[in-house]
C-alpha cells in the first residue's frame, strides 16, 4: 500500500488515508487509499483525488486469522525475513484505517507424511467503479482451480506468442536461450515498466526519457508494432515545433526541455524501424500537435523538425553543440558556457540522417533529400577533418577547443562509442574504421568486458561535469557499461568480423560472469558491470541493453534485416558455426531460414533459394498470399 512519490515526500502524512478490511463472507481482505498523487513537483496543492482502485487478497483456503498492520506482522526490530507473527502466530484481526498497511492471511493445513495438497492465493486490484458490482465475480471465478491452471495457461500462451517471433538453433545452446528467451523478455519489461529505478510503473522523479522510449520501441516493432505505433505519437506528442523535445517526461503535458544533442534525433529511429517493420507508411500521415502548436502535424513534419534541430544545432567545429549531455548523460558541463561540441554526436546524426534519408529517397522527397545529404557531407567532413586522434575517434571538444578522449588526456583517453558509431556512420576511411575497433580492443577490453572509456577519471574536473566525479570502473566512468556493448557488436558485424561481434558477445552474457561479481539474476543485463578499475561489484536492470541486443544479435549477426523492400539476409557470424536456423515472423509470414556455412566464413551470402528456388542476391521481396517460407542460405 505504498505509492512511491509519497513515500518519498509524506509518508507519515500517507498513513491517514489507508484502509483495510476483511470481508469473512468473501473470505478476503480487502485495502485501498484515499489520498493520491501525480504531480511530480512537491507542492502545497493537494490533488482531489483518492486512489481508483481496491487491492484484495484471498485464498482458497478458509482463512482463520488475518493481520493488517506491518508493525504487528513483522514486529519493531525485526524484517521481513523474520516477520515475527510467524513464530508467535498471533495475528490481530483488526481491520483497519490507519498505518503501514499490510496484507497477511493465516490458515492451518495438517499434512500426513508423503501427501500434498493444492492450494492457491490470489491477489489482485478491482477499479473502484466497478468494485460493488465485480468483487464477488471475480474472486468466484478464480476459487476453482481449473480456473487458476486455466489462466496460468493464457499468461504461458501469451508468452510463447511473443516468444514465437524469432527464434533461433545455433550451435551454441547459451546463446539460443539469450536470444529465444531471457533478452526478448527483458526487453519487453523494459518497454512495458520503464528502465526506472523503482517498481512504480513509469518510476518516480523523471517519468519517461525521451531517448530511452524511443530506443525501447525497437523492441517491441516485431511481435507488437501497434504498441511501438502508440509510443511514436506518444513521443511526437513531446515535441516543439522547432525539433527540440522534453528530454523527460510524465506523460501528456509535463515535461523538461534540456538541450540534449541527441535526443530529437532517437525519434528518426523509433519511426524508421517501425515502417522498416510493418510497410505501414500511413503513420506518416498521422497528426499530432506540437507540444508548442494549437494545430496538429503530420508525423512526417515530426521527422522535418528533427532536421532542423540539426541545422541548429551545429558548433565551431561544425560538430553537435553538446548541452548537458548527448546519449552520455555524465558529460554534462562540458565547454562551461562557450560550450562543447560531441563527436559522438556527429556520427550519430550522419547515422540517422542517413536512415531519414533513406526514407526519404523511397518517397521522392526531393528537396528533403538534399538537405539531409547536405548535413551529411558537412558532417562526414568535420568529423575527418578535426576528430581522428592517430589511433582512435576523439570524444568531444570542451572549452578552448580542448579535447576529450585524446591520446593527449590523462584520463578518459579513449572512448567506446566514437570508435562504434564511426562504423555505424558509415564513414568513409575504412582503415580508420578498422583501426579505430583494433584501438577499442587493445585499449578497452578487460576481463569483464569492454570498458565504456579507459582509463578512469580519477580527477574532478568540472569542466566535464559528472563523469569525473563518479568513482573509477562504476558506471560511465570506466565501467563496463552494457548498452554500449551491443553498438561494438553492431560495429562488428558491419565490418564483417563475426569471430570478434560473437566474442564481445559471450563476454558480456550474464550468466558468464562469476555470480560474486554480478550480484543480479544470471539472465538478466545491468546497465553496467563494474570494470577491472574498482575492487566491488553493483548492478540493476535499468538499461537499454536488452533491446539493442535483441535487434543487434537478430538484425545483423544473425543478419535477417528488415528494410523498406523485404527482409535481407546477411549472416556475419563465428567461422565455427557451420549451420544455423532462424524463424522469424514478418509481415504476417513466417519465415523458416537455414543457414550453411560448410566452409566456416564469418560473412558472404553466395545464394538464396526460397521453396526451393533459386532468387538473384539476398534480398528477400514480399510474397503475396504466402503465410511461411522456406528459405535456404549458403555461405560462400
Ligand atoms: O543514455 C543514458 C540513458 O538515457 C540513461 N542512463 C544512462 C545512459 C548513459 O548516460
Amino acid at each position: 500500500m505504498g505509492h512511491a512519490l509519497i513515500d518519498l515526500i509524506n509518508q507519515c502524512d500517507d498513513q491517514h488515508f489507508n484502509r483495510a478490511y476483511f470481508d469473512e463472507q468473501l473470505n478476503t481482505l480487502f485495502a485501498t487509499k484515499t489520498y493520491w498523487v501525480t504531480e511530480n513537483s512537491s507542492t502545497q496543492y493537494q490533488e482531489n483525488k483518492e486512489w481508483d482502485q481496491w487491492a484484495f487478497f484471498t485464498a482458497s483456503k478458509p482463512i482463520s486469522k488475518y493481520e493488517t498492520v506491518r508493525e504487528n506482522f513483522i514486529c519493531f526490530y525485526s524484517n521481513e525475513s523474520k516477520p515475527a507473527a510467524l513464530e508467535s502466530g498471533q495475528f490481530s484481526c483488526q481491520d483497519r484505517d490507519f498505518g503501514n498497511i499490510v496484507g497477511a492471511l493465516y490458515f492451518e493445513l495438517e499434512l500426513d507424511p508423503g501427501h500434498t495438497e493444492n492450494f492457491h492465493f490470489l491477489l489482485g486490484v478491482l477499479p473502484k467503479t466497478k468494485f460493488e458490482q465485480q468483487k464477488e465475480t471475480i474472486l468466484q471465478k478464480y476459487n476453482n482451480p481449473e480456473q487458476i491452471k486455466h489462466a496460468l495457461k493464457e499468461v504461458s500462451q501469451y508468452w510463447q506468442h511473443f516468444f514465437s517471433h524469432t527464434q533461433v538453433k545455433s550451435p551454441d545452446q547459451e546463446f539460443n536461450t539469450f536470444m529465444n528467451y531471457w533478452t526478448p523478455y527483458q526487453a519487453k519489461v523494459a518497454f512495458d515498466v520503464g528502465r526506472v529505478a523503482s517498481f512504480y510503473y513509469w518510476g518516480i522523479a523523471r517519468g519517461y526519457g525521451f531517448r530511452d522510449t524511443a530506443q525501447d520501441t525497437i523492441a517491441i516493432t516485431i511481435a507488437h508494432p501497434e504498441k511501438a505505433k502508440e509510443r511514436i505519437k506518444l513521443l511526437a506528442r513531446q515535441m516543439f515545433k522547432d525539433g527540440q523535445v522534453y528530454h523527460h517526461f510524465y506523460g501528456d503535458g509535463q515535461g523538461e526541455t534540456t538541450e540534449h544533442c541527441d535526443d530529437p534525433v532517437w525519434f528518426i529511429l523509433a519511426v524508421t524501424n517501425y515502417i522498416k517493420e510493418t510497410s505501414d507508411f500511413d503513420i506518416l500521415n498521422h497528426k499530432e500537435k506540437f507540444v508548442d502548436t494549437q494545430d496538429a502535424f503530420t508525423i512526417y513534419d515530426h521527422l522535418l523538425a528533427v532536421i532542423q534541430f540539426i541545422e541548429n544545432n551545429l558548433g565551431k567545429h561544425g560538430l553537435p553543440l553538446f548541452g548537458p549531455g548527448d546519449w552520455n548523460d555524465t558529460i554534462d558541463y562540458i565547454g562551461g558556457k562557450e560550450g562543447g561540441e560531441s563527436v559522438w554526436g556527429a556520427m550519430f546524426y550522419i547515422t540517422f540522417l542517413k536512415e531519414l534519408n533513406e526514407l526519404l529517397k523511397y518517397l521522392n522527397k526531393n528537396e528533403e533529400i538534399t538537405r539531409t545529404e547536405k548535413l551529411i557531407d558537412l558532417l562526414t567532413q568535420n568529423v575527418d577533418k578535426y576528430c581522428w586522434d592517430g589511433e582512435w575517434y576523439l570524444r568531444a571538444f570542451g572549452d578552448n577547443r580542448n579535447k576529450i578522449g585524446s591520446k593527449s588526456c590523462e584520463s578518459g583517453k579513449i572512448f567506446l562509442n566514437t570508435q562504434t558509431w564511426a562504423v555505424l556512420a558509415q564513414l568513409p576511411d575504412q582503415q580508420r574504421l578498422k583501426k579505430a575497433l583494433a584501438s577499442v580492443k587493445s585499449e578497452l577490453d578487460s576481463d569483464q568486458g569492454p570498458k565504456i572509456c579507459a582509463p578512469a577519471f580519477r580527477q574532478i574536473n568540472p569542466k566535464i561535469g559528472l563523469i569525473t566525479r563518479c568513482v573509477a570502473g562504476k558506471k560511465e566512468n570506466a565501467a563496463v557499461f552494457c548498452h554500449p556493448t551491443t553498438w561494438l557488436i553492431q560495429a562488428e558485424c558491419l565490418l564483417g568480423n563475426g569471430n570478434q561481434a560473437y566474442y564481445y558477445y559471450k563476454k558480456l552474457l550474464p550468466s558468464k560472469i562469476p555470480s560474486s561479481l554480478y550480484k543480479t539474476e544470471p539472465y538478466v543485463y545491468p546497465q553496467y558491470i563494474t570494470s577491472d578499475e574498482h575492487p566491488t561489484a553493483s548492478h540493476s536492470w535499468q538499461t537499454g541493453t536488452a533491446a539493442w541486443m535483441y535487434r543487434v544479435i537478430y538484425d545483423y549477426f544473425l543478419g535477417v534485416r528488415p528494410t523498406y523492400d523485404g527482409l535481407l539476409i546477411d549472416p556475419v557470424i563465428p567461422a565455427e558455426w557451420r549451420e544455423v536456423e532462424v524463424r522469424r515472423k514478418f509481415r504476417g509470414v513466417e519465415y523458416f531460414i537455414k543457414i550453411n556455412n560448410p566452409r566456416g566464413l564469418q560473412r558472404g551470402v553466395k545464394s538464396v533459394k526460397i521453396d526451393n528456388q533459386l532468387i538473384e542476391g539476398n534480398l528477400i521481396a514480399e510474397i503475396k498470399g504466402k503465410t511461411s517460407l522456406q528459405i535456404e542460405v549458403f555461405m560462400e
